[in-house]
Parts: structure tokens; C-alpha cells; sequence
């Protein structure tokens, strides 16, 4: 299989974009034919999965089209904000209807709330604004990878990107209607259904303190622009530090929950095996003896630069990427380029904020032949990635550093 080389990558995406208008494009024969799209991914997956341009998207890597399942190319990466147009798609439900913004409204109560009351578009815009740029990570980003492997949409390494969220305040939101004290959970649902009566409509809740907390909002802003269709329009709930699972699109209902939630997207979905991971952030009344569900990101980082088995020439290569976590801070990136016995600091770029991708760059001197190149992050509370894979049955939460191999 022939590496997706630049060259390729430009000519596709020109391709592409002039084909946007007509909606779904046609794939070339030569994406067709199978480029490595998600190197790492087993054969199969990556024989299958072509470059494909939603409508207002650029190519993403199709996973699948009901419902759309869309990662975005390592090129994407590149940047500390990735671009609306570049932002990888994600949807458990086929049924996602384009939502009329004269009538949109999000329907805030439940019975943990002292009254409703009902919120439109304009209604939200009006509320105090905040901005918070922070990492969307699907919580089943790198699945593909796992070994053994595991069921689920087959991800490589993009099932995530960073962006600056505009909105009002969630705690804002619900205090338009009060909260009782027995309440522990709030609840969301967006205007997608399932396509199929069996498919449970995708309703997820967030623990009371998290659902408070200043940097959690209803977003109706990315990068300065209304949301894209495929990312929420027009508002979704942002949840700084957590996995993407919470980050409700197209929310037409908030609800406060004086009992956990019960669907099946809470459980047995989006869990994680009980003690496995370092993770501070608890989702107690979600708990019971050996899962809980998935929380806060785990510290990673992507090299964005080059691809494993790059081909590269002898001497200075600079080496580039983007490390995140759940929102503690990245504190260091380090490089080793002899397979883990010694470590260098990389420099580390823009600091766009505690939940956002925050750049790095190593310059090592390559020798003819083969180059390995490995990258551990650390956060600000020492948590640092993991050299073997955390097994899990969904394949969450993998942060294995990465070791390429540049080829000079
Ligand atoms: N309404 C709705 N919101 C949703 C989902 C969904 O299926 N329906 N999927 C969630 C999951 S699992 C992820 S990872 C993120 C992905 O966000 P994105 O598609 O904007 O990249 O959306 C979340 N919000
Ligand atoms: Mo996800």
C-alpha cells in the first residue's frame, strides 16, 4: 500500500473542495485504491476507508456514512486550532436533521429543577459569553490500534481536534430555572434520532459538579463562526477536559436528574474498567464495583510532522506535533531517538490554554538509515503517556507513545 505522500494529499483536497458543491463527492481511483490513510490500522479497515468531503467538509477518512463517521488525516493536525472544514464527524444515530433556527429551542427542566423554561438561539446569544479553546477527543480515538482488537468504529489517530468554543455558561443555563439540592446529574439530548426504532436515541449525562463548573458551556460559536452542521448546529454542549461522548450536538433538551441516568449510552456504553487508569476526575453516581464511566482525557500526544516510515534526508529533521490532556496542563514533551533509554526536551509552542493541543517541536540530527523517534507528554499533575497499551474493551483512552521510524 502506497503512503499517503503531500503531494497526493494537495491534489485530493483541490480535487475535493471543486467538488464540494454537488454535496458528496465521488473518491479518485487513487484514494479508491487504497492510500494508508490510518497507518497502524489493521488491513482491512484501511483497504476500506477512503477520503470522502461531507457537505461544508473538506476529505475526512470515511469510517462510515449511517451514521457519518469521519477522522481527519494527520495533515489536519498540524495547528493548534484545526479548522471547521478539517474537524472530524462523529454520530451514533443516522437521523440528524437540519435544525431551523426560527424554531430551535432547548427545553431546559427534568425533576431535579425548580421550574423550565425554554431557551432559543437568540435567547443564548444574549447571555454573558465565554470562550473556551479545548480539545474534542472521541473517546474511542486510536480503537483501531488496539490489540487485541476490539469492536467499535475502527479510529486511527484523528478522531479529535481543537477548537475555540463560544457560548453562554451551562451553569448559567440552568440557573435560568434553579436547581434542587438532590440533584447529581444533568442530563442532555439533541435533535438527532436513530434511523432504526432499536438504536436507544443518544442521551448522555454529565455529574452535577462538572455540569457547574466555569469552563463547561453551550456552544453556538466555533472559531468565529456558527457551528458546523456536522459539529452541532447551532448550539452543543461543551465539556472542557472530558471526552467528546458528553459534547451533545444539535441540544434541544438540558435536564437535571435527581436519579443517574440510565440509557444504555451511559451503560453499558462509554465505560472504563474501574482503577485502571490515573484519572482524578470521578463520576460517582455513575459508579458501580468494576466500571465507571469515562471521564477526563488521558495526557497524549500526536507527532503530526511526519508519518512512521517517512522518508527523511541525513542530518537536521525537525520533528512536530501536539500534545493535550483532560485539562491539569501539558508541563513537558520529551523525545527520545534511542528506542526510550534517553530523553530531551522539546521545545513547546503557544499556549493556547490548560484544554487545549499545545504544540511542540524536537530538531534531531538524522543518520542514513533508520531514525527512531519516540515522544512522551507530561501534564502539570506528572501524569505522564504509557509505553503499553492499557487493554480495555472498548479500546478507550489509549495514550501509547508513539515510536516512528524516519528513513534517511
Ligand atoms: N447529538 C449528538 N451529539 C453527539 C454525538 C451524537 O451521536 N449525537 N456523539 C458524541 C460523540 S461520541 C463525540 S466523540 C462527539 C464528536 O464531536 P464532533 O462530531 O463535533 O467531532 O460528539 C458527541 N455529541
Ligand atoms: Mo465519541
Amino acid at each position: 500500500m502506497q503512503k499517503m505522500n503531500r503531494r497526493h494529499f494537495l491534489s485530493t483536497s483541490a480535487a475535493a473542495s471543486a467538488a464540494l458543491i454537488g454535496g458528496l463527492r465521488q473518491p479518485t481511483e487513487a484514494e479508491a485504491a487504497g492510500v494508508d490513510l490510518t497507518p497502524g490500522v489493521p488491513t482491512g479497515v484501511n483497504s476500506s476507508a477512503i477520503m470522502e468531503a461531507l457537505p461544508g467538509k473538506k476529505p475526512l477518512i470515511k469510517l462510515s456514512y449511517r451514521p457519518p463517521n469521519y477522522e481527519a488525516p494527520l495533515e489536519y493536525l498540524r495547528t493548534p486550532i484545526t479548522p471547521n472544514d478539517e474537524f472530524y464527524v462523529r454520530y451514533h444515530l443516522s437521523d440528524i436533521p437540519n435544525v431551523d433556527v426560527k424554531t430551535y429551542k432547548i427545553a431546559v427542566g427534568g425533576d431535579g429543577a425548580n421550574g423550565q423554561a425554554e431557551i432559543t438561539l437568540d435567547e443564548l446569544k444574549k447571555m454573558p459569553a465565554v470562550e473556551v479553546v479545548a480539545v474534542n477527543q472521541c473517546s474511542g480515538n486510536r480503537r483501531g490500534l488496539s490489540k487485541p482488537h476490539v469492536q467499535g468504529v475502527e479510529w486511527g489517530y484523528g478522531a479529535m481536534g481543537c477548537a475555540r468554543w463560544k457560548g453562554a455558561r451551562l451553569k448559567d443555563v440552568l440557573d435560568k430555572v434553579g436547581l434542587k439540592k438532590e440533584t447529581i446529574e444533568i442530563g442532555f439530548n439533541g435533535a438527532d434520532g436513530p434511523a432504526v426504532d432499536k438504536t436507544p436515541d443518544f442521551i448522555k449525562s454529565i455529574p452535577v459538579w462538572k455540569a457547574v463548573d466555569e469552563s463547561t458551556i453551550v456552544a453556538y460559536e466555533m472559531n468565529g463562526q456558527p457551528l458546523p452542521h456536522f459539529n452541532g448546529f447551532p448550539a452543543r454542549i461543551i465539556v472542557p477536559g472530558w471526552t467528546g461522548t458528553y459534547w451533545i450536538k444539535h441540544v434541544i433538551a438540558i435536564n437535571a436528574l435527581t436519579k443517574p441516568e440510565t440509557n444504555f449510552w451511559m451503560n453499558p456504553a462509554y465505560r472504563i474498567p474501574v482503577g485502571k487508569f490515573p484519572l482524578r476526575d470521578r463520576f460517582i453516581t455513575q459508579e458501580n464495583a468494576t466500571t465507571t464511566p469515562i471521564t477526563e482525557m488521558v495526557v497524549n500526544s500526536l507527532i503530526t510532522s511526519h508519518r512512521d516510515g517517512a522518508k527523511v534526508k541525513t542530518g537536521k529533521v525537525t520533528v512536530s506535533g501536539m500534545a493535550w490532556d483532560g485539562g491539569y496542563g501539558i508541563r513537558a514533551v520529551e523525545v527520545s531517538t534511542d528506542g526510550g533509554k534517553t530523553w530531551a526536551a522539546a521545545t513547546l509552542g503557544e499556549d493556547l490554554g490548560r484544554f487545549a493541543f499545545r504544540p511542540w517541536s524536537f530538531n534531531l540530527s538524522a543518520k542514513a538509515g533508520k531514525n527512531s523517534v519516540m515522544v512522551n507528554a507530561t501534564n502539570r499533575i506528572g501524569q505522564a503517556q504509557t509505553s503499553e497499551l492499557i487493554f480495555n474493551p472498548a479500546g478507550y483512552h489509549n495514550n501509547v507513545m508513539q515510536n516512528i521510524t524516519l528513513v534517511a
